[in-house]
């Protein structure tokens, strides 16, 4: 549910949507935000309603929440510098069309200062109530609520009108009526005035129970509409009649629904229960229920993506897991042991990982454990390697695998280009592949892990890059002339990867009974097979494609021509 930075939006484009709604779906749906993570909050949650999903259009920016956020009754007592900020949190933590509540407007010279700056923000619409400055909220009986005379509110309209630079920007003309106890027919007269002094709609407001009084509104609006040969947007905000459906407004010609102050006020409960309940007991742990795990809280506000992007970008956070535990018969030693002029293969491979400011090395070994000498390294022993393949070995260093890592097979060579690229590439999984092996297949003796992609790979050969694509197969069994790619025997795992793998891991381990992909069984299953399932179970599997930068030592043939590399 999080919004990722990349998915903000610019000012005019932010602007224009709520007019584009208003055109497009005739009825639209705002909810209440009053700081950052109230508007995380709003803007992504999503609910499927008999396979509808429904969410909220846009937010209101309220007076009433603002002011009650910062502890202050709502009264025109925060100055215009403070609402900015906290407006421009709810900008910055949101990408849908904002409403802002803007009282009575104030003075005329300073509401046009208003209006620019509003519309600069990238603020779809403000709506001013017609009461004299300071106002007092509509909600609570007993109070002092004087309306602004209505030529005076009118000519408020028209300087604000006359300022804005867009075409999309609007202004509303709330009219309190209603509230003030003026009724119906002065709401009426005062709506003409507004519309005509070139308001974008109104608002008309009710504290009262039954939605009767709004509704004679609406139809007298209708009727004042055909009049002026003009029908503009119709809001309402029901706080009190609060069992009104949203189609029942809509059957009754409002454009517009507010819910005004409801995050403000849950939080208000929840936070005063939370403390009673830390008093009552003494300590915290009672009052668990009542809270957000810290966790999801990091995830609404992208903490957990700065995380993995650190992970990501900043050297040397990274680990790289290089499973090394099985024997081939063709060696005598683990491969990774294997000496390339005069230096073990795991050796070189370090070397180019900390060149890439990698130091955090884990190496699972079995088949003759004692030969792995070489230091800087974590060693996992995996006393099963003949029992079992690589997927298994890989998953004896499980919890190593915790915020992600790279994988890298124990028995190739690879350039520090290859690991710095991948640490900047996109995608929770993403594997390296080698895109010149359409040009060499024909050479080839060896059964090699092949790629079938989405799209087939370019013409051009690349050095480096990576290409908008992904796995569709993976395995040894692939038509070789079908093949589009050859696997290096490298792979990135974000966190979210990580998790995808180790659910799959996890619940094959358990249930999963015959063949796994190319394997007689899931205990005989290469890693292969495991990405092979993650791409079944409709994961997404990116690609980093190089052009050679690396090579592997399948063969004891290959250790000559290595050593001719090196
Ligand atoms: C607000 O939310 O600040 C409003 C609506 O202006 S009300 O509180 O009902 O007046
Ligand atoms: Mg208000």
């Amino acid at each position: 549910m999080e919004l990722k930075l990349k998915g903000r939006i610019l000012p005019n484009d932010r602007r224009s949507i709520l007019k584009k709604l208003l055109i497009n779906k005739g009825f639209v749906r705002i909810l209440e935000t009053h700081n950052g993570l109230s508007a995380i909050i709003a803007n992504n949650i999503k609910e499927n309603v008999r396979d509808e999903i429904l969410e909220f259009d846009g937010f209101w920016f309220s007076s009433f929440t603002d002011s009650a956020s910062k502890g202050y009754p709502d009264i025109e007592i925060i100055g215009v510098e403070s609402r900015y900020e906290t407006i421009r949190q709810v900008l910055n933590s949101s990408n849908k069309p904002i409403i802002i509540d803007g009282d009575t407007g104030g003075e005329a010279a300073k509401f046009e200062y208003f209006i620019r700056s509003l519309e600069d923000m990238g603020v779809s619409m403000v709506i001013i109530e017609d009461k004299k400055f300071p106002k007092r909220n509509s909600l609570e009986s007993g109070t002092i609520q004087d309306q602004e005379d209505p030529d005076v509110f009118a000519t408020k309209i028209k300087r604000g009108k006359e300022v804005q630079i867009s075409n999309d920007f609007m202004l509303i003309a709330r009219i309190e009526s209603l509230i003030s106890g003026a009724g119906l027919k002065d709401a009426i007269y005062r709506a003409k005035k507004y519309l005509l002094a070139g308001a974008d709609g109104i608002m008309i407001h009710s504290k009262n129970i039954n939605p009767k009084e709004i509704f004679d509104f609406a139809n007298e609006y209708e009727k004042l509409s055909k009049e002026l040969g003009d029908r503009k947007p119709l809001v309402c905000v029901p706080t009190t009649y609060n069992t009104i459906t949203e189609d029942e407004l809509k059957d009754h010609g409002f454009n517009i629904v507010i819910y005004a102050n409801h995050l403000l006020r849950a939080a208000h409960k929840a936070m005063k229960e939370t403390a009673s309940i830390i008093l009552r007991n003494k300590r915290a742990f009672e009052a668990e229920a009542m809270c957000s795990p810290v966790k999801t809280v990091f995830k609404d506000v992208g903490f957990l993506d700065v995380k993995e992007k650190d992970m990501k970008y900043i050297k040397g956070t990274i680990k790289v897991i290089i499973p090394a535990a099985g024997a081939d018969p063709e060696f005598e030693i683990p491969k990774a042991m294997t000496i390339l002029k005069g230096k073990p293969v795991l050796q070189r491979q370090i070397e180019t990982l900390k060149n890439c400011g990698i130091s955090e090395i884990i190496v699972i070994r079995g088949f003759k454990k004692e030969e792995f000498n070489v230091d800087g390294v974590k060693y996992i022993n995996n006393e099963e390697y003949d029992k079992y393949y690589i997927l298994h070995s890989l998953f004896k260093a499980e919890e190593e695998m915790e915020g992600g890592f790279i994988f890298i097979y124990s028995d190739i060579l690879f350039n520090e280009k290859i690991i710095k690229n991948l640490l900047i590439s996109k995608g929770d999984i993403i594997l390296v592949l080698d895109n010149s092996y359409t040009y060499h297949k024909h050479k080839i003796d060896k059964n090699l892990e092949l790629i079938l992609t989405k799209n087939k790979p370019s013409e051009q050969t690349r050095d480096l890059y990576q290409v908008e694509n992904e796995i569709i197969r993976i395995g040894r069994t692939i038509n070789m002339d079908m093949a589009d790619y050859e696997f290096t025997g490298i792979a990135y795992f974000s966190e979210y990867g990580v998790e995808i793998i180790r659910r799959i891991y996890n619940e094959c381990n358990l249930n999963h009974k015959g063949n796994f992909h190319e394997a007689d069984s899931f205990n005989k299953a290469s890693f292969i097979d495991l990405i092979q399932e993650v791409i079944d179970r409709g994961f997404r599997v990116d690609i980093l494609e190089v052009h050679k930068g690396w090579f592997e030592i399948h063969t004891r043939k290959d250790v000559d021509v290595a050593e001719k590399l090196i």
